[in-house]
Parts: structure tokens; sequence; C-alpha cells
């Protein structure tokens, strides 16, 4: 019987959550159709390179969701949910403590690992789950009340669950198997109808809008579908044109001389969407709740830690002299651009090669056929293949996410700032506690690019007979979802 391979499903899946949330949000499907005119704009001026950082047929269907979830059980039904269309879990991001305001959740995306796979379909989705043990948002009997509301309901039916594993199992369905799956995979995550206890939500809302969000419903649904796209600049300006209330930055490195390195994403308002609610007297109104909104990003070239480090301390320094410049005069988004792409210009290399050269991103590299030998076997060190130009640095896209800008998108989304009691102990919940939870490796976004790196040096090393493995400088720092989980 044919088989729907794993990536089918996962491409199958992206398309048709972007079909229902197109119909849920209206404004979203203005956002993929300026995405799709920004990137098509982009293709067409003249010695464009813009497909260095991956295919156009990749880059017009990529999405990224996010998605909540508000317990251990839950989390781990959404990763065999995952782990069934080829999606695994990679990063630790505490948003707990990268938000300013109430942001009661840690996180992890699930996405393709292997190259092959990314560039079949890259669909990820950025999966966060309650802490309801931490103090400083939840006291004790909020806690209690919490978990047996959450304990109470059920996400992912039976047998969704049992067509994800018998996925994983054979690394794909049958037709009628894969049909199914898809099918309730996708209605999972579908706005409910069902009424929303008032008295409830409003309780929760006042500790933070994320806890009510999540665990003031039922069920769960999208909260977010993110296109990519080439020029994100051009994006923001034409979206204002539209007359859509953006934010008021591009979250991220700025719009500067160099290649783009990281992730820069910027979103709109969340909209008032109808919902129904069932009062304290047991009758049911009409009203709207504003949770959902959109988002749009322009992904760049994967950092190393070394290269990360550089990015988080820009990331600080340009704080520093927005808040100086402030001093003085309101700065405008674009002045604050201008302060940060004149730290980069002047701390960051702004070429591929010079990137590579100080190992601050990460390429994959092959043999450069036009370097004649120039009497010199080639060295071992990566450093000197680049530099006598032994070796061409092709640029691995960045396929995870910023928790500074995580925090920043949940910030900007929320009706209220909630409360968060900094004296009160935290819930120690950490990468290793989040493995415990998934039941499954979770996997260190700096060791996977790395893997890629490695292994194209090893091809490098056979065809230029070079004996023994390529060394690349050693790392400054270990990476840091090993230590603190990544920040
Ligand atoms: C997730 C926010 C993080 C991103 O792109 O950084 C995120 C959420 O709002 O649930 O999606
Ligand atoms: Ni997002």
């Amino acid at each position: 019987m044919p088989i729907t391979p794993q990536w089918e499903l996962r491409a199958e899946f992206a398309r048709r959550l972007s079909h229902m949330y197109g119909k849920e949000v209206p404004a979203y499907t203005t956002l993929l159709e300026v995405s799709q005119a920004v990137n098509d704009a982009v293709l067409s001026r003249p010695g464009s390179d813009a497909e260095r950082l991956g295919s156009i047929a990749r880059v017009t269907a990529e999405r990224h969701g996010a998605i909540r979830v508000g317990t251990p059980q839950e989390m781990a039904q959404v990763a065999r949910v995952f782990a069934a269309m080829g999606m695994h879990p990679v990063g630790f991001y505490d948003l707990r403590e990268a938000a300013a305001s109430s942001v009661p959740v840690v996180s992890t995306a699930f996405r393709p690992t292997d190259p092959e796979e990314l560039a079949r379909n890259p669909f990820r989705v950025f999966t966060s789950m309650l802490v309801p043990a931490d103090r400083r948002f939840f006291s004790a009997d909020l806690q209690r009340r919490l978990e047996s509301f959450l304990a109470r309901r059920t996400l992912f039916t039976t047998e969704l669950l049992v067509l994800a594993d018998r996925a994983s199992e054979y690394r794909g369905l049958t037709s009628g198997d894969a049909e199914m799956f898809l099918t309730l995979a996708t209605a999972a995550f579908k706005l409910s109808t069902e009424a929303v206890d008032r008295a409830w939500y409003h309780e929760l809302e006042q500790v933070s809008s994320v806890a009510a969000d999540i665990g003031g419903v039922t069920s769960t649904h999208i909260n977010h579908l993110t296109p990519r796209v080439l020029d994100i600049d051009d994006l923001y300006a034409r979206m204002k044109r539209r007359s859509i209330d953006m934010i008021d930055t591009i979250q991220g490195p700025p719009r500067w001389a160099g290649p783009d390195l990281l992730l820069r994403q910027t979103s709109f308002r969340a909209l008032a969407e109808p919902r129904v609610f069932r009062e304290a007297d047991g009758s049911v109104e009409k009203g709207s709740l504003r949770v959902r909104f959109g988002e749009v990003e322009a992904r760049g070239i994967a950092a190393t830690v070394r290269g990360r480090e550089v990015y988080d301390r820009l990331t600080v320094e340009t704080e520093q002299a927005v808040r100086e410049a402030a001093a003085a005069a309101p700065v405008s988004a674009e002045v604050r651009n201008q302060i940060a792409a004149e730290l980069w210009n002047q701390q960051m290399p702004a070429t591929e090669q010079g990137l590579a050269l100080h190992d601050l991103a990460y390429f994959t590299y092959t043999v450069n056929t036009g370097k004649q030998p120039n009497g010199h076997a080639p060295s071992r060190s990566l450093p000197d293949l680049i530099d006598q130009g032994w070796v061409r640095p092709e640029p691995i896209v960045y396929e995870d996410f910023l928790p500074k800008s995580a925090a920043g998108i949940f910030q900007s989304n929320l009706t209220s700032d909630g409360r968060k009691d900094t004296t009160q102990s935290t819930a120690a919940v950490d990468a290793a506690w989040m493995e415990g939870v998934l039941g499954r490796p979770l996997h260190d976004p700096y060791a996977l690019y790395d893997g890629i790196r490695r292994a194209s040096l090893d091809r490098v090393a056979t065809e230029l007979h070079i004996r023994g493995p390529i060394e690349v400088p050693a790392p400054i720092a270990t990476s840091p979802i090993a230590t603190q989980g990544v920040k």
C-alpha cells in the first residue's frame, strides 16, 4: 500500500493549518499576500542572491506556528503528534525570565533536524507550556485549581495519538490513515466555539493573559502562523501603508551593512475575535477576546556560540545607547535602527567570509575548485582553509527562535501586564526537566548546526586528502542549553 511519508504529512499539515487560520483571522491572508509580493520583488532585483538562504519554493511555503499547552501530559502528547511528522523538540526557552511582564511559560520548538528534511518542508512550531508551580505568578490555591481544571480536559483524542505513534513507527501512514491523522491533528488546533467561563478566565487574566489563554479554556488553538519574507523592512513599510497596526519595532538584529543573521521578526496587534462566555448566573453571552495576532519573519545565518555572544552583547549595547539617546529626544524606530546598525557595523564582520573566518556563524564548506595549489598542502585549520581560499562557505539558515524576541512578541500582544511577584521562589524548570517531560531527546540547536558543518568538513578533508579531522576554533563557552538553558 502506498505510504504518505512523514515530510508530506508535515507539509500538508502546515497547508491545512494555514488554510484554517486564514479563515479564522482574515488579516493573516492579507499578510500572506503582502509577503508574497515582497518575495517576488526581492527575487526580481538584479543580481539577487536571495536564494542563498533557502530555495524560493521552500521560503514561499515556510511558516512557523505557535501553540500553548497547560500540563506535562499535554506537552508529551504534542511531542507525539509532531514526531509523527518528523518534527523534534529543539532548544529550551525560559520566557518567565526573558519577559518583563507576566509570561509564566517555558518553551521548545518542534522542527525537522536533517538538512534534507528542512529543505523538503521546514515547518516548525514554537510550543509553550504553563508553569503553575511558579509562585511568582500562582498562589498555592490557584495552582491547585488550575491543575485540576487542566487535568479534566482532553486536547488530543486517543485516535489521533494512536495514528501519530503509527506514523512515527512506520515513518509514514497509508493514505486512509494519513487523511484521518491530518483531519484530527488540524481540528485539535481550531479555535473552539465552546463557552468560556467568564469568572475563571478573568481570575487567570489578573495573573497573566497568557495563563488565561492557556488555562482559561478547555481546548487549545493555534496562536499565530508566521510566513517568512526575504525583506522584512519592505514588508513592514507595506503593511503600514495598508494601515495595519504594527508593533513599533522589528525585533532582533538591525538592518545593517552585512548579511542577515539569526532572525528578525515583527507582528501586528491581536485582533478581537468573537467568543461565547458563560456568566456567573449560568447564562451565555456573546463577547470577544484579543489573543491572536499576525507575525512575520526574515531568517538569516545561524550564529555560533561565539557569534551569539557578540549578538547578545550588541543587543545590550544598543539598549543602553537607545536609553541615552532617549534622554535627549524621543527615539523613533528608524533612529533606533541607526543606533544599532552603527554598533553592528563596527563590531560584526559584514561579509560571509568574515563571519566564517572569525567563527561567528555556521556555514557548510565545499572545495573551491578554482584554487590552484601553490606548493603548500592544505592545512587542517579551518580558518587557514578559508583564508587561503581552499574552501567556499555556504550559509546555514537559522532554524530556531530568540528568547528576547519571543518575549517581545508575547508582551506586545498582552491585554494586561498581569502580576509577577519577584520575591517568591521560582519553580526549578530547565532543559533537563523539559527533556523528562517530553520523554525523548531535547536537541541542542548548536549541536545540530555543528553536526551539519562537521559533515561538510569531513567531505572536504576527503577531497583535499587532509589527514585527520579539520579543526574548527575551540568554542569560547559551552553551549548555552547545556548550562542554563538557551538564553
Ligand atoms: C509564542 C511567542 C514566540 C516567536 O516567533 O518568537 C514566537 C506565543 O506567543 O505563543 O512565536
Ligand atoms: Ni512566532
